[in-house]
């Protein structure tokens, strides 16, 4: 629906304006955690080092924190605004509100980069190399927690501020259903703002009273099994806003309408229950955890690959129908309709591409049996550069060259130079992250700076080490040379001047609208419950037995696998009974 004829600058100058900073704080972090990503590679490739292997883990620490937090939760929150706004088609209600949310996300980030930071400097006794996913019992310095928790209530004010719009809107409009991006919107806020409580519980309880000293030990299976909450649902947290993209932005630039309402309602309603009784397929090598917890987050884990499969049919459907608007016809013939020279178009249609290939390898981890092949290799690692590294960062790169008009009334400086950029990041990382999978296939380890194992050779089945190897050297190089060329486009167009060639702001019409959609979608209240009872189940039995056996502040339990205890218990049991009868 294309809501007016102005540009956004033109309705929502001063959301705009929130926009733009949110957009910049994003590409910042995107700047400095992608050149750390090149670094990183050369480092464990053995090409060049510029810190020693001390401080590969402060560097693999800022370049995680910064990508996966930073830059993606900067930009989503200021798609999310855009998305409120434009497809409510009001401001929002307070400006000073808003500020304040996005300058609690960038003192946080500060502090957290600072604590970092610290790590490099010999002379500073502080430090936070724990790695993005920062449980126990790794430590990091008590800014890190701090500036951490302090982004996440930035978060969830961003998304209180999101309701009041909603709530504003609905006022104003009884009775009207809630216009498609809101919903999405609402819905990802609403499981961000459930899933979140894992490291919020995680971070104030455990990690920072005991970073402060306040405790001298923590249960680390607890602060791990915590985090996991969080730290799956997190990545659809990231997905989302990518998702909302290729359902209403993408069938637009292709030149048609949004195959169906409904089902997209389906989807953001699956993954607001599912996303977070999942977090414990991360965990199926722990042994701290019984087998039928992981067995339980599995087939959860299953399930929620609906949505996406959904996502696919509906997002090549709509891609479809604008090609066969465009004059495409047969049954691949309408492939080559579609706008291949517009960056916007081809930087998500690319995402989407390599995300189909990101969700083979997410269904191998999810996999309990196979997953103790690639678990803590460079599988993994491969796993999600082609996730949150392209289906999300391609994606918010390529949208950018659609937003950046509307935020700023400026002309793109250049679509050439976008199109290389998007290809030239699909090309990289179709090399780096094909060679990582490979390479965790071997058994080369993740989260390390030296790899190679002294004295200890990795057989490669097709060609050799070295060409793996060189592989990911020149697919993160590539990833750096479009990563600047981003970063150009960004700047030049900034530079240039205000247009009025700028087409209207607005989102693709549907084929099948919210009339068609079962009301029962829009009861959120009924979902959200749904949510919390899942959770409920899916967590309340293993934390009970993490605490129950390892205490609330550790030691934690013993690290043999539970079955194998419960085996050695039975078997005690016999042994006594049978003893007894004996004697
Ligand atoms: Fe994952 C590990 C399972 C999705 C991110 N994942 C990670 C880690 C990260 C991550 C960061 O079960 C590492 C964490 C760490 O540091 O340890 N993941 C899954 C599954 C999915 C999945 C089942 N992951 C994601 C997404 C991420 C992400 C999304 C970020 C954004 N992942 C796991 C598991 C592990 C894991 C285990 C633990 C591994 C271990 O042992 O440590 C699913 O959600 C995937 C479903 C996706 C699909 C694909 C649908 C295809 C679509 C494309 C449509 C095509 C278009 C283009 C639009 C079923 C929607 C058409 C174009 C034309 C030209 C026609
Ligand atoms: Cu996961």
């Amino acid at each position: 629906m294309s809501v007016t004829d102005a540009t956004y600058i033109d309705q929502f100058p001063a959301e705009a304006k929130i926009i733009r900073m949110a957009f910049f704080s994003s590409f910042i972090a995107l700047a400095v955690g992608g050149a750390l990503g090149l670094l990183q590679v050369l480092h464990r490739i053995d090409i060049v080092r510029v810190v020693d292997s001390a401080q590969y883990y402060d560097m693999l620490t800022l370049h995680g924190v910064l990508l996966a937090f930073t830059f993606s939760i900067f930009f989503l929150v200021g798609i999310f605004t855009w998305a409120v706004t434009t497809s409510l088609d009001r401001g929002l209600e307070n400006l000073r509100f808003t500020w304040g949310w996005y300058g609690l996300m960038v003192v946080g980030t500060l502090m957290a980069g600072i604590a970092i930071l610290g790590g490099f400097v010999d002379s500073i006794d502080m430090s936070a190399a724990v790695l993005f996913t920062f449980y126990a019992p790794m430590q990091a310095h008590p800014l890190f927690y701090l500036g951490l928790t302090i982004f996440v209530v930035g978060t969830w004010l961003a998304g209180v501020d999101w309701f009041r719009s909603w709530w504003a809107w609905k006022k104003d409009n009884p009775g009207e259903r809630i216009p498609l991006p809101a919903f999405m919107v609402v819905t990802t806020t609403l499981f961000w703002f459930l899933a979140s409580l894992g490291v919020a519980v995680s971070i104030l309880a455990f990690l920072l009273p005991w970073s402060l000293g306040l405790f001298d030990q923590v249960n680390a299976l607890l602060t791990r099994t915590l985090f996991w909450f969080t730290g799956h649902a997190i990545v659809y947290f990231w997905l989302m806003p990518a998702y909302m993209m290729w359902y209403i932005l993408l069938p637009k630039v292709s030149g048609g309408k949004l195959f169906s309402d409904p089902l997209a309602r389906v989807v953001f309603v699956l993954f607001l229950i599912l996303s977070t009784p999942t977090g414990i397929h991360h965990q199926y090598l722990d042994p701290g955890v019984a087998e039928g917890f992981k067995f339980i987050a599995m087939v959860n884990t299953m399930f929620l690959l609906l949505p996406s499969l959904l996502t696919a049919f509906t997002v090549v459907a709509s891609m479809e129908h604008g090609a066969r608007q465009r004059g495409g016809s047969g049954y691949f013939g309408w492939l080559r309709a579609l706008p291949w020279r517009d960056p916007v178009f081809t930087g998500m249609a690319l995402a989407g591409l390599m995300f189909a290939a990101a969700g083979f390898s997410g269904m191998i981890n999810a996999g309990m049996n196979i997953n103790y092949l690639v678990h803590n290799t460079w599988w993994v690692v491969g796993h999600f550069h082609l996730t949150v590294g392209t289906a999300v960062a391609l994606t918010f790169m390529a949208v950018t060259y659609w937003f950046l008009p509307q935020i700023t009334g400026k002309k793109l400086w250049s679509k050439s130079v976008g199109l290389a950029q998007v290809l030239v990041w699909f090309l990289g990382m179709t090399f780096m992250s094909n060679a990582m999978h490979r390479q965790g296939l071997l058994g080369v380890p993740r989260r390390t700076a030296e790899p190679q194992y002294s004295g200890f050779e990795f057989e490669t089945v097709v060609g050799s080490m070295g060409e793996l190897n060189a592989q990911v050297a020149i697919g993160g190089t590539l990833l750096f040379v479009s990563l600047l060329l981003f970063l150009v486009v960004v700047v030049m167009t900034l530079l240039g001047s205000r247009s009025d060639d700028i087409p209207a702001n607005g989102y693709a019409d549907t084929l099948s609208g919210p009339e068609d959609a079962p009301l029962v979608l829009d009861n959120l209240k009924l979902w959200a419950g749904i949510a919390v009872l899942l959770v409920v189940l899916a967590y309340f039995l293993p934390l009970a037995s993490i605490i129950g056996r390892g205490g609330v502040l550790g030691p934690g339990g013993s690290p043999s696998p539970q079955f194998v205890e419960t085996l050695v218990f039975t078997g005690q049991i016999a042994i006594d009974t049978a003893t007894e009868v004996i004697t």
